[in-house]
């Protein structure tokens, strides 16, 4: 069952039925204005940062689901019925009901008794509002008396204070109201300079501020008691829970629509400006922008602004192959869910607070590798400001704060695959971009003035932070968890069990070791030679690199290997872990995945093995799960994995973003058939029919998908920000497409279904275009017969670099 459809042609997804399994959101806004919106409506917005600058107020695991913050109400003043248009936040039935999420906007539709009403949100490019585009027209027969009423719920900024600090903050709040314009000015007193302004383009004819007038002491957002009134209370808010609130009637005639425009926007004084009056909201600085975006004109620009940003982002990567899924997802889905989660990271969704948690070292330079033919720019700028929190001795913090750039002290380092993607992400930004000299730009360590060095020194320092801590088997030493944060081997001190302590055994020792960062440090290692080819600004030679890379490849041919599979791990006592010998845990994805890419065991069959038994034992109809058996009770040995309930999360789910590792891996074996097959069986657009037991957007990936330990088995959860859009687009266009960037030009290695006989991608690589044909008149899986470029065959699968802003014709014929 679905809850609506694809359009292809706008790039949208239409949700015809509000009441999707869960809040089905869109993002508006990239840069410093954010918001999330939900199919009714619902969602919040935030400047900069999520728990700092929180502009909507939010109630997490609110029920129902999703009110509140932002709301629209059309009343009929003569019977006094009053509906929600998107539905929520009055629940009241619609005769019609759409809802289109677009590209950075999203617009929903609501009838009811014949008055049509449909609401576009979005945040013109480069400001720092959003607009609410509202057309109400009366479609019957009869002229009618209409009432308008928007509400925005405001937060008072910092949303954690917001959510705990109730004697201070039920007296902070303050507002004023000048026209049609309502300011949110809670803090202002501390000349803390900023304020936020809930405008509206027509004469309004009431409003309120003070949450409790509106709503009444005892009603909910579905009743309020002034839409039950039909006439607003003119309340201003001293203290308790600001809102803003306008009140438009609207007489129209049989036919007759009216525009109104509602923009919410914020604003922060230059650093050195003086109030004209102590306290009161320095309106100057907004009102020209009201007036420009309360013009219809002006909107209509902004709008087509953001639909060229779109066309010309999407533009750098098209593809038509036979299947209409794996186009929807790669020419715009996936490539917009990149975008959101590469400025979000994992900050701020329905899921994610955005009050706790700033931007993961690992989680933000996985998100790069997705975007990098994009954004070039802004991917080498958060690939040296994820620099500056790398710890001098190669370590990293694992996250940092937005607002601010500093490392979180809290949680501190110590996942010790974190440095290795620095190096995997700086990488690939050479490949895409030819651009060696990111490698000479200097970024301070820890935060810390006068510790600058050369991002070549941070690589190197990050290979000699996993190399120096080498356990038992000399495989690398996990610290407090590898990519899998709930795999916690060396969880004792935290939570000590004193039985484990032994005279030969000291249970503060970081001991355990992860088959993971192995192969992550020979994928890493293997980047960091071919990169020693291109310039001589790193410390050491390509072979050297090359030496490291051989040396762990033969500790995990001899210690990570288990006879059939890759190992996951040992814990501290030096036991395996995926390994048959265990009860539960016996096999793991990670491991495989990421030793498949690096090629460990491509020469002895150990890569081909290992895949058939990721096939035979991990592989489910929803995706492949983590491990298998899952884990049925909590051991202290293993740590928070063992936590979870089988089949969910870190337990044996189906963790998205490991599939595509072994996605890539079977392409890279030639394997097209069953790569492909692991990508559909979690793409999105592909489980859009079986919405109701997936639950989430049917257009974006979600971290986990519950595994066959799980009562709720193929369950998505956590949609949005995961690093898996950037991986399975990644998987899908380098590795199963097989068009992928390398030092001296752009590889085609597909590596497809049998019964495809082609398809198409046109590519923007260095400053040129690439028409890329791919034929297959043999029905192979993988293997290129002949590469012509521009009329011309070719030697080799490497496309050149022209570099000359032209567009060239690349054939490719497979066999
Ligand atoms: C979650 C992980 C998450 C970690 C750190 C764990 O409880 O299961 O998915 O990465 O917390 O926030
Ligand atoms: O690898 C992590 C990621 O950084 C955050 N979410 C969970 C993943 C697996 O634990």
């Amino acid at each position: 069952m679905s809850y609506g459809h694809f359009d292809d042609d706008a790039r949208e997804y239409v949700i015809t039925d509000p009441e999707t399994p869960r809040p089905w959101i869109n993002y508006i806004g990239r840069k410093d204005y954010v918001g999330m919106i939900s199919n009714t409506g619902g969602g919040y917005s935030f400047y900069q940062d999520p728990r700092y600058r929180r502009l909507i107020r939010y109630r997490y695991n609110n029920a129902p689901r999703n009110v509140g913050g932002r709301g629209l109400y059309v009343r009929d003043a003569e019977s006094g019925e009053y509906w929600s248009p998107t539905w929520q936040p009055a629940r009241v039935d619609l005769d019609d009901y759409e809802c289109r999420h677009g590209l950075g906007y999203t617009t929903i539709s609501g009838t009811k008794n014949s008055v049509a009403t449909d609401v576009t949100y979005f945040v013109p490019p480069g400001e720092d509002l959003e607009a609410w585009r509202v057309t109400v027209t009366n479609e019957g027969s009869e002229a009618r008396s209409l009432q308008l009423f928007s509400l925005v719920e405001f937060c008072l900024w910092d949303a954690m204070d917001d959510i705990s600090n109730y004697q201070r903050n039920y007296n902070t709040g303050e507002v004023e109201i000048e026209g049609s314009t309502i300011y949110q000015k809670t803090e202002y007193r501390e000349r803390r300079e900023h304020f936020a302004y809930f405008a509206c383009s027509a004469d309004i004819d009431g409003f309120d501020t003070q949450r409790d007038a509106f709503l009444g002491n005892y009603e909910g957002f579905d009743q309020p008691q002034v839409l039950e009134d039909g006439a607003a209370t003119d309340s201003v808010a001293h203290g308790w829970a600001p809102i803003g609130s306008h009140q438009i009637d609207l007489d129209l005639e049989p036919g007759e629509s009216e525009e109104i425009v509602f923009l919410l926007g914020f604003h922060e004084n230059p650093e050195d400006e003086k109030w004209a009056e102590p306290g009161v909201v320095n309106k100057e600085y907004v009102e020209p922008t009201i007036e420009e975006y309360c013009d219809p004109e002006s909107l209509d620009a902004a709008f087509d602004e953001l639909d060229e940003f779109w066309t010309d982002q999407l533009s750098a990567l098209q593809v038509e192959t036979p299947d209409p899924e794996t186009d929807r997802m790669v020419n715009t889905w996936n490539a917009y869910q990149n975008t959101v989660t590469m400025n979000l990271a994992r900050s701020a969704s329905m899921y994610e607070t955005g009050l706790t948690r700033g931007i993961g070292f690992r989680d933000s330079l996985q998100d790069q590798l997705a975007v990098l033919h994009q954004f070039p720019d802004r991917a080498r700028q958060r690939i040296l400001n994820l620099a500056k929190i790398q710890l001098k001795d190669g370590g990293a913090y694992h996250q940092y704060t937005p607002l601010t750039g500093e490392g979180n002290a809290e949680i501190g380092g110590g996942f010790n695959d974190d440095p290795m993607w620095l190096v995997m992400s700086t990488a690939a930004y050479v490949k895409e971009t030819g651009d060696t000299s990111i490698l000479d730009e200097e970024a301070v360590f820890e935060n810390e003035e006068g510790t600058e060095a050369p991002l070549a020194e941070h690589l190197q320092r990050a290979v000699e932070y996993v190399w120096e801590r080498r356990g038992p088997h000399d495989l690398p030493l996990i610290g407090h968890a590898d990519w899998n944060d709930c795999l916690n081997l060396n969880c004792f001190s935290d939570n000590p069990d004193e039985s484990f302590q032994t005279a030969e055994h000291d249970i503060d020792e970081e001991r355990a070791e992860s088959v993971f960062i192995a192969g992550q440090f020979v994928y890493a290692l293997e980047e960091l030679a071919a990169l020693a080819e291109q310039t001589d600004v790193l410390p050491e030679s390509s072979d050297e690199y090359q030496q490291y890379a051989d040396e762990m490849t033969a500790a995990v041919q001899d210690a990570g290997w288990d006879g059939s599979w890759f190992r996951r791990a040992y814990d501290h006592f030096s036991d395996p872990i995926g390994s048959s010998e265990n009860d539960e845990g016996q096999i793991f994805v990670e491991s495989n995945g990421m030793c498949g890419m690096a090629e460990i065991g491509f020469n002895d069959g150990k890569a081909q093995d290992a895949m058939d038994s990721v096939r035979e034992r991990l592989a489910t109809e929803h995706g492949i799960v983590l491990h298998q058996p899952a884990y049925t009770e909590y051991d202290e040995r293993y740590g928070e994995i063992t936590s979870y309930p089988p089949g969910y999360k870190e337990n044996g789910s189906v963790f998205c973003h490991t599939n595509p590792w072994i996605m890539i891996t079977e392409a890279k074996l030639g394997n097209g058939e069953r790569a492909f097959d692991y990508y559909k069986r979690i793409c999105p657009a592909a489980r859009e029919e079986i919405s109701e037991t997936h639950t989430t957007e049917p257009y974006v990936y979600a971290q986990t998908i519950a595994g066959p330990d799980a009562p709720t088995t193929g369950e998505a959860k956590n949609s949005w920000l995961t690093g898996t859009a950037a991986w399975n687009y990644v998987a899908i266009t380098q590795y199963i497409l097989g068009v992928r960037p390398d030092h001296d030009g752009l590889v085609v290695d597909p590596s497809i279904p049998a019964d495809w006989d082609g398809f198409e991608m046109e590519r923007e690589f260095r400053d040129a275009t690439y028409e890329i044909s791919v034929e297959n008149p043999d029905g192979v899986e993988s293997g290129v017969a002949s590469v012509e470029v521009d009329g011309e065959e070719i030697d080799g699968q490497t496309v050149p670099a022209f570099e000359d802003g032209e567009t060239h014709d690349v054939r490719v014929v497979m066999g």
